[in-house]
């Protein structure tokens, strides 16, 4: 049991401000009467992180009693947003201490705006990581998760003359307090060198790295509690530092400045987070920053194991490693390299080991971001895991050639190495020969992975594929986001949908009840109106919250179709120009997210969504009836504020090419209905809520192959649908450009002629269903009863399910018992 309440435990009034007041002074030395709102914000985060560091030293103790098996999720991203509030929320005193500063008169939600989001993650993979560690934590399983402490996060996104332009995300410039420095916590890590063979003691042969450069990694801790408070478990992550013994010996020599010059080479490692979006990143830094995590958390999982048990022949029964997407998937080689070089393992054990210890899950179909690395880069950077993975490869292939005899096609397209123009490390099938489960995240990609990008590997081992649809925390994205509702759902549910998602079902009641209905109406406008009074203020835009919020926040790709939904909104702005008395339902349009700073199309797609707004929003034609916003610099604490407020979510990709999407799933939580195709997990989605309570259009997976194979015309598309045909003329008219006919050709240009992403053959079906759309939006109470039922729908959408469904199947591991 846990020690008596006290000052850095307890969770009354009387204890929490008293602690508050002690840190103000003994921890920031700050006079109470002169302290500011980010006084108040750290002085906050030290009092509830002293009450999480109990719950997880309660929780660490417990789990090495109980000599747990522990889930390590390897990820190179994980993108926590804003910590304060969770974590209050999660410790059930985000009310009360909500409430004990309007007592004294303190604004809490400016102190809650103090805090800089850490942005460490690109989006969904990264987002994910950030809930199923939430989960894991709710769900009592112990867990730690490994990854980069960048210095620098995503980038910050200002929007110029329409442009999006990058600013530096320096979000440690006023310290952190969420997290622990463990200074003795350190590991080094090599790069560059040789290899050299020698017998060891007993006469075996043995390999030995000699390394060019040795990083060291130093451990940061973030505890992460879970929902209720009961269970804490770590985020590790890690920044590199010069090694002192490596350099001194340069210093020694004299070269003070060259000992100097590497130190600040080594941190270089962790100071920024790749905008991963790109196609082909091929960065010789990110393979670096993928091998140092990867070598530094495996080193750590190594160190707790020996400190408990001292026998790491049963290593894989204490720890299973679930590998986020290939950047971890190095670690399949580092794990051998570590048991064999420095640990005197044979190969066979090793191996089993390894291959009993690692899990996959594959977050994209599209090719272009598969990776692969040269191997010259390997043989440069990593030598001795090259030779491993070479070593890996000759036994795979063999194995490969017993089961498939005679087929040396299959072997050429299963080999770790491409040997296609250049030769390439094929980082998915390094994963998937060392993993002992392999994963999609929707039904419909996990079923595309099988037939497409991993059919071989499927064909091999189909024992080791499964799905885990992806899910969301109802905690961040509905109890903290979005209180109105919160409330409101405490008042008509039995028990805590916070805990159990799926109690929202008994919401289905009350669908068609007048009066709830209107309350339900009431959270929404609450909702709509925070958000109208944000944009008014970040973009300079008034809006009417009595409109359609219709929502597009992602990441700006082409094949997320931004510029579909463009395309909608010019076919309306050319409507209402030719019919001015059309009776049409006020939309709001908007948009959020962040391009690749090398993607130009992206940008491009940006620009045009902020001309069009230009034009539209100062057009006395339209006024009252469209309206379009950029939401500048989407990231997770203005999505808190996004996904409340809307009335439908844009879901429109390319069938087969969003892997799952997740924020589909946080607007549904919200009570927002969905237009989309069926793709990644909409599929999901439209199956949970009913066909009658969501719009699809588009074609399907099937149809799209059959229109490639039959030679896709775009042309034919806007030649045919003289709508079509003069929105894009109206874009190519230079209306949007201050007559620069040249200025969106290139997405004009690229729709009218290749369209790779199927905008031209969707469009009418599209525009269509926004019709009905609207229709449905002009009778309310028929769209109260769909938003009402979403939500009611939304539970198999938790990430608490998805982390059971991984704990069951996949990791087999259990919640601690006797936890408080
Ligand atoms: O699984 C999380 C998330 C999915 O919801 C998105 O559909 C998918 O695009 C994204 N994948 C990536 C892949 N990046 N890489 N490499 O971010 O994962």
């Amino acid at each position: 049991a846990r020690a008596k309440e006290n000052l850095r435990t307890g969770l009354s009034r009387k204890e929490l401000n008293k602690a508050f007041e002690d840190h103000l002074i003994y921890t920031l030395g700050r006079l109470p009467e002169v302290a500011t709102p980010f006084d108040y914000y750290q002085a906050a985060a030290y009092v509830t992180r002293d009450r999480m560091m109990d719950r997880w030293i309660h929780s660490a103790r417990t789990a090495k009693h109980q000599q747990a098996r522990t889930v390590c999720y390897l990820s190179a991203e994980f993108l926590l947003g804003p910590h304060l509030g969770n974590n209050l929320l999660n410790l059930g005193i985000l009310d009360q201490v909500r409430e004990s500063a309007a007592d004294q008169n303190v604004d809490f939600e400016a102190i809650l705006a103090e805090e800089v989001e850490p942005g460490l993650g690109n989006g969904g993979l990264g987002r994910l990581a950030a809930c199923y560690m939430d989960s894991l934590a709710t769900l009592r399983i112990p867990a730690i998760g490994y990854g980069i402490r960048y210095e620098f996060g995503m980038f910050e996104q200002v929007i110029r003359d329409g442009w999006q332009v990058e600013k530096s995300d320096n979000w440690l410039r006023n310290g952190n307090p969420w997290e622990l420095q463990r200074p003795k916590l350190r590991f080094p890590v090599r790069f560059g060198g040789h290899t050299e063979s020698y017998q060891d003691d007993q006469g075996r042969y043995r390999v030995r790295w000699v390394p060019e450069e040795v990083v060291v990694g130093v451990a940061y801790d973030t505890p992460i509690l879970g929902y209720g408070g009961k269970h804490a478990n770590m985020l590790r992550l890690w920044k590199a530092e010069a090694c002192e013994t490596f350099d001194f010996q340069a210093f020694n020599v004299g070269d003070y400045y060259q000992a100097v010059e590497a130190q600040m080479a080594a941190e270089n490692l962790t100071k920024v987070l790749y905008p991963n979006d790109e196609p082909e990143v091929g960065k010789e830094l990110r393979l670096r920053q993928q091998y140092f995590f990867v070598s530094c958390a495996l080193q750590d999982m190594l160190r707790i194991h020996t400190l408990i048990s001292g026998d790491l022949t049963d290593f894989h029964a204490k720890f299973t490693v679930q590998l986020n997407d290939t950047h971890p998937a190095i670690a399949v080689a580092e794990l051998m390299r570590l048991l064999l070089d420095d640990h005197g393992m044979g190969w066979e054990q090793a191996w089993d080991i390894t291959r009993r210890t690692f899990a996959y899950t594959n977050h994209t179909l599209l090719p272009e971001a598969l990776e692969t690395w040269p191997v010259e880069l390997f043989e440069r950077l990593l030598p001795r895991l090259l030779e491993i993975i070479y070593e890996i490869n000759r036994r795979f292939l063999d194995e490969v050639r017993i089961h498939f005899i005679d087929d040396p096609e299959r072997v050429r397209r299963l080999s770790l190495i491409d040997e296609d123009g250049g030769r390439r490390i094929r980082m998915a099938n390094l994963a998937c020969v060392g993993s002992y489960a392999i994963n999609g995240v929707a039904r419909l990609h996990t079923e595309l992975l099988k037939s497409t990008v991993l059919k071989d590997f499927h064909d091999l081992w189909p024992e080791k594929f499964s799905n885990k649809t992806n899910g969301v925390s109802p905690r961040r994205f509905l109890a903290l986001s979005n209180p109105a509702l919160a409330g409101l759902l405490d008042e008509a549910v039995e028990g805590d949908w916070r805990y159990d998602l799926d109690r929202l079902r008994q919401l289905e009641a009350l669908a068609d009840d007048a009066a709830f209905q209107e309350r339900w109406q009431a959270a929404q406008d609450a909702a709509k109106a925070g958000l109208a009074r944000l944009i008014a203020r970040r973009v300079g835009v008034t809006v009417d919250p009595a409109s359609l919020f219709d929502v597009q926040v992602k990441r700006i790709h082409e094949y997320k179709r931004q510029h579909l939904n463009v395309l909608h909104v010019l076919t309306l702005y050319h409507r209402l120009k030719h019919d001015p008395g059309l009776d049409l339902v006020p939309r709001t349009f908007i948009f959020g997210g962040k391009a690749a700073p090398g993607y130009h199309m992206a940008k491009l797609i940006i620009k045009l969504i902020n001309a069009v707004a230009e034009v539209v929003n100062h057009d006395p034609d339209v006024a009252g009836r469209l309206k379009v916003v950029f939401f500048p610099n989407f990231n997770v604490s203005s999505a808190q504020h996004i996904y409340p407020a809307a009335d439908l979510s844009e879901q429109i990709s390319t069938a087969g090419m969003e892997a799952s999407g997740t924020g589909n799933m946080k607007f549904m939580l919200n009570g927002a209905l969905t237009i989309g195709t069926l793709d990644g997990a909409n599929v999901e989605i439209r199956e949970e809520a009913g066909p009658d309570n969501f719009f699809l259009f588009g074609l399907t997976v099937e149809q799209l192959g059959q229109l490639r194979a039959a030679g896709y015309r775009p042309w034919e598309c806007w030649r045919d649908d003289p709508e079509l045909g003069a929105v894009l003329d109206l874009i190519d008219s230079g209306l949007f450009s201050h007559g620069d006919r040249e200025l969106f050709k290139p997405i004009t240009d690229s729709l009218r002629h290749c369209d790779p992403f199927f905008l031209m053959a969707d469009y009418r079906t599209y525009v269509d269903t926004q019709n009905e759309v609207s229709h449905a939006f002009g009778d309310r109470r028929h769209w109260r009863r769909m938003s009402i039922l979403n939500t009611a729908r939304v539970g198999k959408f938790s990430s608490d399910r998805a982390i059971r469904e991984y704990c069951e199947d996949i990791w087999k591991v259990s919640p601690l018992e006797g936890q408080r």
